[in-house]
């Protein structure tokens, strides 16, 4: 059953700040945020986008719903406007995307529909507001995920669609917001959480799926990683053991050597091996020709969704944030020592609710003026779940 939109503009009103400190008494916390429930209209299977939707600067977010877009415009105080809702057809999403597609300095947003099983471009005003929605491409599958970036490095964006019976495809893009359906790998597992970076250092974009669907049965489930030969033509690379069900994925140099590393966060914590048993993500320390070394496993709550890369506590070496959504969520954020290695998760966002069956990502962005990267996570129906960081000074 969908919330009602309108019962949910009537009642907005005023963003609730909650000072939220550390229940982790064993550890002294290095990092802080001050939490926020902003309206923003979201159904239960809400998908949060992260992009300056109406240039002016700052970050805002976007919540994909079942039946549209509700736009919350930040001021780039941390702070946010009351939502926006545009209309669309109903649809469901796994995976969105935002880029300017169409090259006209707007931002847009393309979207996996699920119920049509179409691609869907909706091109963006430049001012939050979005046109109808236009067929890119019609996949005729479950598509599971969309990721985005330049792989050919012609100057265009191109996409890659992940869909069932374990379907990857490539869709160059022209960069008139149209689409040719290109490269289609035939991965070794169903493939979701899609990341697009260059991780050989070649220059060009990479990518690295996760497999919260895994079709192969029990066991560890594979990060899969494609390597761009330079003309946007993916192969698969080296396969990576990450425990089951790795819905997510991130890539980002964790030990400071410069090289991007992999973390990879899974839902699950079936027993696979004895050192999973208690673990959630596993982090692979990349060599820089592509190719990692073995798994270490952190415990990162009880069932982990979403993982994203940021230095939260700004010592110059990343940290891991990692969404747990099991009955309510948990942000949990594990501070890296520099060298690859991740302390004891330390919660914060701690919110009620609901099991979330769309897999919406962990937003980290910068939403105030600060230098210090902020989080955005779905929250309670109605609203977004707002984190922001405080650890060096208090934020409004
Ligand atoms: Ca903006
Ligand atoms: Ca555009
Ligand atoms: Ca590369
Ligand atoms: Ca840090």
């Amino acid at each position: 059953m969908l919330p009602s939109r309108r019962r949910g503009l009537a009642a907005l009103a005023v963003a609730v700040t909650v000072l939220l400190p550390s229940t982790n008494a064993q550890a002294a916390p290095r990092v802080s945020f001050v939490q926020k429930q902003v309206l923003a209209n979201p159904s239960h299977d809400d998908y949060l986008l992260a992009a300056d939707v109406d240039a002016d600067g700052n970050l805002d977010v976007v919540s994909v719903l079942y039946e549209g877009f509700s736009v919350i415009l930040g001021d780039g105080t941390g702070r946010f406007g009351p939502p926006k809702l545009r209309d669309i057809e109903p649809q469901l999403t796994f995976g969105a995307v935002t880029g300017d597609v169409d090259e006209d300095g707007r931002i847009d947003i393309v979207l996996a529909d699920v119920l049509s099983k179409d691609v869907l471009l909706y091109r963006g005003d430049g001012h939050g507001g979005f046109g109808q929605g236009a067929v890119v491409t019609s996949t005729g599958g479950i598509e599971l995920d969309l990721g985005i970036g330049d792989l050919d490095i012609d100057g265009h964006l191109d996409l890659i669609l992940t869909q069932s019976y374990r379907r990857l495809d490539v869709l160059r893009g022209a960069g008139d917001g149209s689409f040719r359906r290109t490269d289609q790998v035939t991965l070794s597992e169903t493939a979701n959480g899609v990341v697009v970076k260059d991780i050989n250092g070649d220059g060009a974009p990479d990518v690295a799926v996760g497999s919260f669907f895994p079709q192969s049965n029990p066991g560890p489930t594979l990060v899969q990683v494609l390597m761009n030969d330079g003309t946007g033509d993916l192969s698969l690379g080296q396969p990576l053991e990450a425990g089951r069900n790795p819905a997510s994925v991130a890539v980002g140099d964790l030990n400071g050597d410069g090289t991007p590393d992999l973390v990879a966060a899974s839902r699950t914590k079936t027993k696979v091996r004895s050192d999973l048993t208690r673990s959630s993500v596993a982090v692979f320390l990349g060599t820089g020709d592509g190719t990692f070394g073995p798994a270490s496993f952190y415990a990162a709550g009880r069932r982990p969704s979403s993982v994203a890369i940021a230095d939260f506590d700004s010592n110059g070496a990343n940290d891991l944030v990692v969404l747990d959504n099991v009955e309510g969520f948990t942000v949990n954020i594990l501070l890296g020592n520099g060298a690859g290695a991740f302390g004891g998760p330390q919660p914060f966002l701690t919110g009620g609710g609901f099991y979330q069956y769309v897999q919406s990502p962990v937003l980290v962005g910068r939403f105030n003026a600060d230098r210090q990267p902020d989080i955005v996570v779905p929250s309670e129906p109605g609203y977004v779940g707002v984190g922001i960081n405080s650890t060096h000074r208090p934020a409004g």
